[in-house]
């Protein structure tokens, strides 16, 4: 068996997908996902420049020799652009695979382990009564757990998440006016003080059993982070995400030493290096990495095996840049993986995306239900495609009161 050729698609209904479409000589397509949010047209080009040209005539069976090849095989190696554009080739493979073999990809993995997975939801809020709203919305739906993201009094622009005017099944993560980003400004202050209240406030409104995360979005310094660990015990939080950058790991004990909140981190990793330290010194609980970023399947099953020995569970990145591919590949994931935490969904069976990815996965009272469809059970229509194109868009900067840049 052999590939025959490859075609890399950049567009999307209000997204910039990047689309991997593997053919093969026995007629088996394999779809992947290197979506890298805005900054997409790179490892669209890391595909066509450097690995297509070298996957032609590969046998696509071999997932293991060829991730390795891509992966090892480049002297520099890694970065979010390669392992993004190396992961959506694993994608394909494992598609393909399934598809040969007529199985879906989570019988590949070693079959389910639930037969559906946990998803949350993203509520936001202006303001706290605006947020109220946005977390009854999702409850309605019968969301189980929901990320709670508020605007804080007197933060003189819209803080992460918060966007004027608009809820988190909007897009506001992406700015597609241009590529010159807008500034946000942060002040750590104000938000010490509002948020612990406010999540508090959303406990008592929603009762024990509602799951609430809060991403703090790298905003703060290890000593305020374990601060804020320390004060939202009460509420008893799902999680709380990337409370600091997690560049400096060590700074993560600080956080450990104080608190017993539980500690997601991991949405912009792109290599089980990164994951490590987190994981083996038993810094996190969850472990963010996205099936995209991270270089596909094969390695993201590595990190969550690494993970499993050390209690840490699973709560893969789910923002709405994510295609459905690479949402559908961890939708298989999470129904087989044993140390399974939970999943962020804003994407998969939307209706705005439906036409290009057709697929049979479900959401059910904040479920996700997994097709049987072989491979990873999602289609790309071609022809839709052919109506969309790559639009230039950003992320905000932030900087602090005085034009200090900040962390996004
Ligand atoms: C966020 C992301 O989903 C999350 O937890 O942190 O939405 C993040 O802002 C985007 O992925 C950035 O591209
Ligand atoms: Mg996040």
């Amino acid at each position: 068996m052999k590939i025959t050729d490859a075609k890399v698609f950049v567009g999307g209904p209000g997204k910039n997908y990047v689309t991997l479409k593997i053919f093969t000589d026995q007629g088996v397509y394999g779809l992947g996902d290197a979506t890298l949010n805005n900054r997409e047209t790179l490892p669209a080009a890391y595909l066509k420049d450097y690995l297509i040209p070298c996957l032609i005539g590969m046998d696509p069976r071999k997932s293991e020799d060829i991730w390795q090849f891509f992966y090892r095989g480049a002297y520099f190696r890694g970065g979010p652009v390669a392992m993004a554009a190396i992961g959506a080739i694993d994608m394909a493979l494992w598609d393909i695979k399934g598809k040969i073999a007529g199985l879906p990809l989570y019988q590949l993995l070693g079959g389910k382990s639930r037969d559906s997975a946990l998803l949350y939801a993203h509520a936001t809020g202006h303001d706290l009564e605006d947020l109220m709203d946005s977390v009854a919305r999702y409850v309605d739906e019968g969301y189980k757990a929901v990320r709670v993201q508020c605007g804080i009094p007197g933060m003189p622009t819209a803080s992460y998440a918060t966007p004027d005017g608009k809820h988190a099944d909007q897009d506001y993560i992406t700015d597609f006016s241009g590529i010159i980003p807008k500034t946000e400004i942060w002040d750590t202050d104000l938000y010490m003080r509002f948020m612990p209240d406010a999540l508090a406030e959303v406990r008592a409104r929603f009762g024990p059993e509602l799951h609430i995360l809060h991403d703090v979005h790298h905003r703060l310094l290890p000593r305020e982070a374990a601060e804020f660990a320390k004060a939202v015990e009460p509420v008893g939080l799902f999680w709380l995400e990337d409370p600091t950058p997690a560049e400096d790991q060590s700074a993560l004990r600080l956080i450990r030493q104080h608190s017993t909140t539980p500690i997601a981190i991991g949405e912009v990793f792109h290599s089980i290096w990164q994951c490590n330290k987190l994981i083996s010194e038993e810094l996190i609980d969850f472990i963010r990495v996205a099936v995209t970023y991270a270089g596909g399947i094969t390695p993201t099953r590595r990190i969550v095996d690494l993970a499993g020995m050390h209690h840490v569970r699973t709560g893969f990145h789910g923002a709405p840049s994510h295609s459905p591919i690479s949402m559908a590949a961890q939708a298989h994931l999470n129904v087989w993986v044993p140390n399974f935490g939970i999943q962020e969904y804003l994407v998969l069976g939307t209706d705005a995306c439906g036409a290009l990815f057709p697929s049979e996965h479900s959401v059910k009272d904040g479920f996700s239900i997994v097709s049987d469809a072989p491979g990873i059970g999602v289609d790309f229509d071609e022809k839709e495609a052919a109506q969309y194109s790559y639009k230039p868009g950003s992320h905000p900067v932030v900087r602090l009161k005085d034009g200090t840049l900040w962390n996004y």
